[in-house]
């Protein structure tokens, strides 16, 4: 029987936002999160990935004007993280301490600009849980039962049978997997407390109809929708003491402790003040996760926030895997991409805009250091970089100003000129569809196409070759740098979120003041216009050198040390 209460308290249908991704005018918070990171080892190219996600749109909202709050972590309870200390001979909260700092360090030393670091092992996070979980016990969802299934303690899952294959492993040994992950399972059967997620089936499917950008990209909202189409049975939220004891126990049952995804997903509300005042962060949230912890944020995570009363996500942003010589980063596979060593060697910025550009949310991508050297080279230095140096060269410009515009001498441009002019005008409009979808990548092919524009504009009127001796000509080429200047203004004020060191050389530069730097400076060309520009006839900024220095390839290293062996 279905208790009462779980047909919500609280009209469940007021809880979930409509239009999804609109924020309402009046509210300018924005919450962002990404997953909190399982402790048991050390970070990947993979985490980064999805801070510098949430970086990205954290910063993209702060430029817009919000007051956008960024939250991400350490997950440290579990089977997973207890056998893990246990491996390392370590008290469990001093190992989670020692990797949750490497996690920490990694994110600071990337520029990645989180507002919150929650560690599940805080004070205020149990209160939180335990707050929780007595809303959902004094509604009824919450009862004392048995489980008997598969378990995976590697993605900490309870897996129905139908999620569950035979495969060998490395020993050859016959074992049993989920067909998901790949990771072994084992069978248990144990008495525990079940949530009644079954009762939650109609309420999910509906939340999803009506909501169609609630888990994005679609692909990932049919997934959830075609997983809605199965039995969901009810979910064991704990675990006993005996065999877990590295957790949050059950409040009024000291011999059962409580199950590490019900806790860990409940880090984003602890973020913003949860079981205090949390309404003015917890119904803008936005999470970033990767495609292997849907289930959980699609599915139980609404479901348990239903059955609380609260809210649920404005959006779940799903982004693909980054695999390694085509195959998932593992240890066993010895194919680990380490964070700390690629952004030292192609830099923070190389870094996270390589991951930006080439990462697809839809499906996995493969790196490799010659493509990250290859998209750095031509998009970072040639193009952006060149274009920079061209237009703010002594020899072009000795005076070192923002040159005038002159309408008469704008008269010279040709038909490809505006064209130029006019895609570089709507391209804060673009780039602002694509941020907020997380379609980066599509944001960055659009900047990366108007930069090409903007060189070719510079390259086919060569103002190198025009005489300054006469004053028409004088006008032209300040025109073409002036021109060419407002293009590398919007791009750098449009580029911030995702590399905010380039962007701030490159403004800095041209002499905008950080003030001048945000949404609402976005206006392009004022002059062609007939209105007046602010930067007009201000002196330059300093000259701090190459904006990205061109890097190697792996073939290129080989071959001078090649050469330098002959040369010993
Ligand atoms: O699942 N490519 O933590 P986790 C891209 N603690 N992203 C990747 C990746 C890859 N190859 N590998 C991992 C957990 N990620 C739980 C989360 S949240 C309440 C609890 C990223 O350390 C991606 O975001 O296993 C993925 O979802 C997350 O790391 C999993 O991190």
């Amino acid at each position: 029987t279905i208790p009462q209460c779980a047909l919500v308290i609280r009209p469940w249908s007021s809880a979930v936002n409509h239009g999804s991704d609109q924020l309402c005018k009046e509210n300018s918070s924005f919450y962002i999160t990404t997953p909190i990171f399982y402790v048991n080892a050390a970070p990947h190219l993979g985490h980064l990935y999805s801070a510098v996600i949430a970086d990205c749109l954290h910063r993209w909202k702060l430029l817009q004007g919000f007051d956008s709050r960024f939250a991400t972590g350490t997950d440290e309870h579990g089977l997973k993280i207890q056998q893990a200390a246990e491996a390392a001979s370590k008290a469990p909260l001093t190992f989670c301490t020692e990797v949750s700092e490497r996690f920490r360090n990694l994110f600071s030393s990337c520029n990645i600009s989180f507002t919150d670091y929650i560690r599940t092992t805080e004070q205020r996070h149990r209160r939180a849980v335990e707050h929780f979980w007595s809303v959902l016990w004094n509604k009824g969802l919450i009862y004392k039962g048995s489980y008997e299934g598969w378990y995976s303690t590697q993605d900490e899952s309870f897996l129905t049978p139908s999620q569950v294959g035979d495969a060998l492993d490395p020993s050859g040994k016959e074992v049993k997997v989920s067909l998901e992950s790949g990771h072994k399972v084992e069978w248990m059967k144990e008495e525990n407390y079940m949530f009644r997620l079954s009762v939650f089936r109609p309420f999910l499917l509906d939340w999803l109809v009506k909501n169609p950008g609630a888990v994005q990209p679609e692909r990932f909202h049919q997934t959830v929708l075609h997983w809605l189409q199965e039995d969901l049975p009810d979910l064991s939220v704990s675990r006993q003491r005996s065999r877990l004891q590295w957790g949050i126990p059950v409040p009024g049952d000291p011999e059962q402790t409580i199950y590490v995804w019900l806790d860990a997903l409940v880090n984003y509300l602890t973020v913003v003040g949860y079981p205090d005042k949390h309404d003015q962060w917890w119904p803008v949230a936005h999470h970033v996760i990767g495609k292997d912890i849907l289930k959980f944020h699609a599915l139980y995570w609404p479901a348990f926030l239903l059955g609380a009363g609260l809210p649920l996500p404005q959006v779940i942003h799903v982004h693909s895997h980054w695999t390694v010589g085509g195959r998932k980063m593992s240890k066993s596979l010895g194919n680990v991409v380490d964070p700390f060593e690629h952004s030292r060697m192609f830099t923070n910025d190389g870094m996270r805009y390589f991951l930006l550009r080439q990462g697809v949310p839809d499906s996995d991508c493969d790196y490799t250091h010659d493509k990250v050297v290859k998209l750095l080279n031509a998009e970072l230095a040639d193009s952006l970089g060149g274009l920079l140096n061209r237009c703010t060269a002594p020899a072009l410009n000795p005076a070192q100003v923002y040159p005038a515009f002159c309408s008469q001498a704008f008269c010279r441009a040709v038909a490809e000129d505006h064209h130029m002019v006019a895609a570089v005008r709507s391209l804060p409009t673009v780039v602002e569809k694509h941020y907020e979808s997380m379609h980066v990548y599509k944001a960055l092919e659009a900047i990366s196409a108007c930069v090409r524009q903007t060189n070719g504009f510079v390259q086919r009127h060569a103002p190198w070759k025009l005489d300054r001796r006469y004053s028409k000509e004088q006008r032209w080429l300040d025109t073409i740098v002036h021109v060419a200047l407002e293009c590398l203004r919007i791009y750098g004020t449009l580029l911030q979120p995702v590399v905010p060191e380039i962007s701030d050389r490159l403004l800095t530069r041209l002499g905008v003041k950080q003030h001048e730097r945000s949404w609402k400076d976005l206006h392009f060309l004022q002059r062609y216009e007939g209105t007046k520009c602010p930067f007009e006839g201000r002196m330059l900024g300093s000259d701090s050198g190459l904006l990205f220095n061109r890097l190697e390839s792996q073939k290129q290293k080989a071959k001078k040390s090649h050469k330098s062996g002959h040369l010993k």
